[in-house]
Formats: structure tokens, C-alpha cells, sequence
């Protein structure tokens, strides 16, 4: 962690107000964390924006395994991109569905289209993909 340096920022009372009370929603603790917050989340989005950046990501997928062969296909997607794919978590949700968190971690435009491709698999309910960040480029 670099040295903490102290700056001014000068802005409107009609913009402060809001963004004070959206502060205090989210819970954060002063307006010092609020702005660090909403630089990091700044640069995760230009993370993400340059495809070849190497970012971590949560894909939940959400499907029912009695489909004829579904939860083969889901697998056989899943072994193509391996490489991508740093862990994976499988939940029995009951006796037809099944809940599998993936942990993905690789360059931007790779882990994306993985996303999409594993949730565009017909028979998958739900499919979300969570960006996130490998921190390397965060303090
Ligand atoms: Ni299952």
C-alpha cells in the first residue's frame, strides 16, 4: 500500500447531497472511503473494458440436470476452457436443479465469451456473470 496523500475536491452542494445519502445507504464509513470506492470500481471498468487484460470473475449458473444431456454439455464447455477456470462449486439446490458457481480468472474478452457461452447452453436457467478484479492493479 502506497503512502496516503490528502487533495481537495471542490464540488457542487446539489451533487455532495446525494451522493453523501447514497454513501450512508451503502454503509460506508466517511466520504474519504466513499471516493476510494468509486475509483477502484473505475478501474476495474477500464479492467474489463480492455479485453486483454487479465481479470477474476464469478459466473452462476443455474440448470436442471435431468435434461437429457445437458449437465455432459455444461461439462464438456466447462473442460474446453479449463484454462479459464480456476475452481468450481456444485450445489444439489434438489432433486432436479443444480446451482455451479465458477471462479474464472484469464483475459477480459476470454472469461466474457465464456460466460456467455456457458449460459447460452439451451436447458441452462440462469446464468450470471460478476466481474471482478485479480487486485493487482488496486492498492
Ligand atoms: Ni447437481
Amino acid at each position: 500500500m502506497g503512502k496516503t496523500v490528502r487533495f481537495g475536491v471542490s464540488l457542487d452542494a446539489d451533487l455532495l447531497k446525494p451522493f453523501d445519502e447514497l454513501s450512508a445507504e451503502r454503509g460506508c464509513p466517511s466520504r474519504s472511503e466513499a471516493i476510494r470506492d468509486l475509483i477502484r470500481n473505475a478501474l476495474v471498468q477500464q479492467e474489463w473494458e480492455d479485453s486483454a487484460a487479465e481479470v477474476a470473475a464469478t459466473l452462476t449458473l443455474v440448470y436442471d440436470h435431468h435434461l437429457s444431456d445437458l449437465a455432459q454439455r455444461v461439462i464438456s464447455a466447462q473442460h474446453d476452457a479449463h484454462h479459464l477456470i480456476v475452481t468450481t462449486l456444485h450445489v444439489h439446490l434438489d432433486h432436479r436443479h443444480c446451482l455451479e458457481v465458477l471462479v474464472l480468472r484469464g483475459p477480459g474478452g476470454e472469461v466474457r465469451d465464456l460466460g456467455k457461452r456457458l449460459a447460452a447452453i439451451r436447458g441452462v436457467m440462469f446464468g450470471s456473470l460478476t466481474p471482478a478484479t485479480t487486485g493487482e492493479k488496486l492498492c
